[in-house]
């Protein structure tokens, strides 16, 4: 199977999202939207009735993976004992780059320290029909838009962020690593057919405001679960101002309102974007089509006959905005930052500010970050602190340097880090932080979670634009509007002007990397899989035992947490990452970020003995007693990133079960594969219910169908109980993968 698609293939897509759209169009009697059209477009089967709130089987066109997350997929693969990827499938090597001093160094210490993982990886990819691209070449989403992404077409990626590729208008949804294992295996990839949401954009992005405020004035609309199982389709007379590049910011970043996925319609922009990377031919065949690929003009007159939620935002009076912290959904413009910082006793001082990531490190970015470097430089100003860049892919970080952006942002003390994650997955080393002690730092990042970036919970992570970020980099202070207040330079004070608008494609071309990417081997039969039998790294796994059929009776709730409770929480990142191919010791970061509900204490519990430890220990204590135990969680848990890990640690450490007031899409998915029940509690207000030292029944699992009810008793510790109804999402495919162990179990056949 060939990794790339090229214009033939593509225009085969086009035929059928043809044929398959007009079906549904005509089975609905109703204009449709665009996500509409790319998602019948890659039924499995023949479009015949609504397809939305039930579970679809879709075809995807191809599959992206990491390198934290692609080794579980990788093992998952091998385990199935499957041959080669059914359709174009990439892993890219990112996640595992340390940011310590600057990008050289810190590559060359990274390689050296990954060495036996990139070993895996390559040979892995290589052996089983996978491309393979190099670590320094970039982060997955932005190589990705670089590359593969296609107006129209649907991919899914082991990685939250895989939304990004919908700014060049296409479906491209997070997923947890066996549904991509499965996918590559050639099985039709299911999902819950989102709802939609649309936002039409008026007016113009014009002074500071860029394409990171859209999304950070969509994520303080929505909130971080408002987009659950829904898809934002941006449309209007606003889409058509905004770069392919800011269109895939405001994507990228769809998930963290938890959307499945979110997507603009094809335009000039697209096209150009297309043609500057190389890729003219899908340019023409898009541009010949560009009815297909935007929503149907009916859908865009009649926008409440076609979309679930409407929001509307006149970009051009979109201040810019700033998040946090440690929530992405806690908004203001700009000018309110100081307030804030006063009345809740915000940190003020900026420790550091880091620019880039996959999410915000595009041309027109960098361009408009340097514009803001210059004002400076030519007064003779440097950065008050730390400035970070993270360019987001070799392409950007050659053609930057070639055109001077990075050489103005130098300028003012900036260190450009390597081509990868870094600071914003943990891997940032900041020796010099007092323990405990709290700080801020502003980023043009997506998550801004306690303990993301640099594993200590006391900072707080302030999101906004590069170009925000950059200014306040100057600032030095939360406080400092940029807006409007003065700076000091040698020839007096002054206030920076907003930067001009900046092109998305370089007036004189992408410098295109060379030697960064691997294609497999055309002679898979020859290439030998590389684990070292004795390594801490890499473990070849195991199949989970199947369900018994009977009842779970009187489990112990190892953890009842309260509040947020994300992927971070579940399983740290940063020097975790290290083990994200060896499953029994990534276990050991087991919840080590929940907050005990009956505490207050993050990452420990209660053995039923009386005595406390952390999470795992008291996990594995109950494995090694053979009991099984529960999770209870609040709402939206397992929010954020599409690590399956935080849901085959717990399931390896013994959890039959996780409870919660609601679940993040991608996060229960990745339950229900790794055979852990996920379930909700009917009435929200029974997770009080729950008293420390209980034990949980979970009774009548032998008549478990689509729809039905799951009964449970909450046994308390002074011999009282509480019953409560329990509901659940399953499919009757899925409920498969709970009695046999998990879906892998089933892909063995
Ligand atoms: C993230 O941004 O949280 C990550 C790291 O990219 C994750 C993937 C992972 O945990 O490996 C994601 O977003 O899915
Ligand atoms: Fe990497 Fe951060 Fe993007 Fe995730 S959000 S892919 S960690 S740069």
């Amino acid at each position: 199977m060939g990794i790339d698609l090229g214009p033939s293939e593509v225009s085969g897509i086009y035929g059928r999202l043809e044929s398959k759209s007009s079906a549904y169009r005509r089975a609905l009697g109703r204009p449709l939207t665009l996500c509409e059209k790319i998602l019948s477009g890659h039924l499995d089967s023949e479009p015949s009735s609504d397809l939305a709130g039930r579970y679809v089987r879709l075809r995807p066109d191809r599959v992206a993976l990491q390198d934290v997350t692609g080794q579980m997929v990788m093992l998952q693969f091998m385990q199935a004992g499957l041959e080669q990827a059914a359709l174009p499938a990439t892993v890219h090597c990112d996640h595992l780059i340390r940011a310590r001093t600057e990008g050289g160094e810190d590559m060359k210490a990274s390689l050296d320290e990954n060495s036996e993982v990139f070993r895996f990886l390559s040979s892995a990819a290589s052996r089983y029909g996978v491309g393979f691209w190099k670590p320094g070449a970039g982060i997955i989403h932005q190589v990705v838009l670089e590359n593969y992404a296609f107006p129209g077409g649907l991919m899914i990626g082991t990685d939250s962020h895989t939304p990004n590729a919908g700014g060049l208008g296409m479906a491209a949804v997070g997923v947890g690593g066996l549904d991509a294992a499965e996918a590559m295996a050639g099985v039709p990839w299911e999902v819950l057919c989102p709802r939609r949401i649309g936002v039409r954009l008026e007016g113009s992005l014009g002074g500071w405001s860029s394409p990171k405020d859209v999304i950070l004035r969509v994520a303080q609309l929505l909130t971080v679960s408002g987009g659950t199982n829904s898809v934002i389709e941006y449309f209007g007379p606003g889409a058509d101002s905004i770069s392919c590049t800011g269109k895939a910011t405001i994507c990228n970043m769809g998930a963290e309102v938890g959307a499945t996925c979110s997507v603009f319609p094809y335009d000039r922009r697209m096209s150009e974007y297309l043609r500057a990377t190389g890729r003219s031919g899908i340019a023409d065949l898009a541009d010949a089509r560009p009815q297909l690929l935007a929503a149907d003009e009916g859908a865009q007159k009649e926008p409440d006959r076609c979309y679930d939620r409407l929001v509307e935002i006149d970009l051009s009076e979109l201040e810019p905005h700033v998040v946090g912290p440690h929530t992405p959904d806690l908004a203001r413009p700009v000018s309110e930052l100081a307030g804030d910082a006063e009345s809740e006793g915000y940190v003020k001082a900026i420790s550091a500010a880091l620019i880039g990531s996959c999410t915000n490190s595009s041309y027109e970015d960098m361009s408009r970050a340097a514009a803001v470097a210059e004002q400076a430089r030519r007064r003779g100003v440097k950065a008050a602190v730390p400035l970070l860049v993270t360019p987001g892919s070799e392409q950007i970080r050659a053609t930057i340097e070639r055109d001077g952006q990075m050489g103005s942002l130098e300028a003012i003390g900036a260190t450009v880090l390597a081509n990868a994650c870094g600071p914003c997955i943990g891997q940032w080393s900041r020796p010099e932080l007092e323990e405990g002690r709290a700080n801020t730092i502003v980023t043009s990042f997506n998550r801004n979670f306690p303990g993301r970036n640099d594993g200590r919970r006391q900072t707080l992570n302030f999101i906004g634009s590069p170009e925000l970020v950059t200014a306040l980099a100057l600032g030095g202070s939360i406080s400092f509007n940029p807006l409007s207040d003065q700076l000091d330079s040698p020839s007096g004070r002054f206030v920076l002007e907003p930067p001009p608008p900046a092109p998305d494609v370089p007036p004189g071309g992408f410098c295109v990397p060379e030697g960064v990417y691997v294609p497999p081997s055309p002679d898979p039969g020859s290439v030998e899989v590389q684990i070292d039998p004795g390594s801490s790294r890499l473990q070849r796994l195991e199949p989970f035992e199947p369900w018994d059929g009977g009842d779970m009776l009187r489990m112990p709730v190892l953890a009842k947490a309260r509040g947020k409770c994300t992927t971070d929480h579940i399983s740290p990142a940063g020097a975790w990452l290290s083990f994200r191919g060896h499953l029994d010791n990534l276990s050991d970061n087991m919840l080590l970020g929940a907050v005990n509900a009956f505490t207050g204490e993050v990452g420990e519990g209660r053995h039923s003995s009386g005595e406390r430890m952390p999470f795992p220990r008291l996990a594995r204590r109950y494995k090694a007693e053979g009991v099984r135990w529960v999770i209870v969680g609040d709402d939206n848990y397992g929010e954020g990133s599409s690590r399956e890990h935080a849901a085959m640690t717990p399931r390896y450490l013994n959890c039959a079960a996780v409870v919660a007031r609601s679940f993040a899409r991608i996060h229960e998915t990745n339950l229900k594969k790794q055979g852990v029940l996920a379930l909700t509690f009917a009435d929200p207000a029974a997770y009080d219910l729950v008293r420390e030292g209980d034990s949980v029944s979970l009774l009548g699992l032998g008549s478990l169908s689509p729809g039905s009810e799951v009964r449970c008793v909450l046994d308390h510790a002074d011999g009282s109980s509480d019953p409560a109804r329990l509901l659940h999402s399953y499919g009757a495919d899925q409920i498969e993968w709970f009695r046999r162990g998990s879906a892998l179990n089933v892909l063995k056949g």
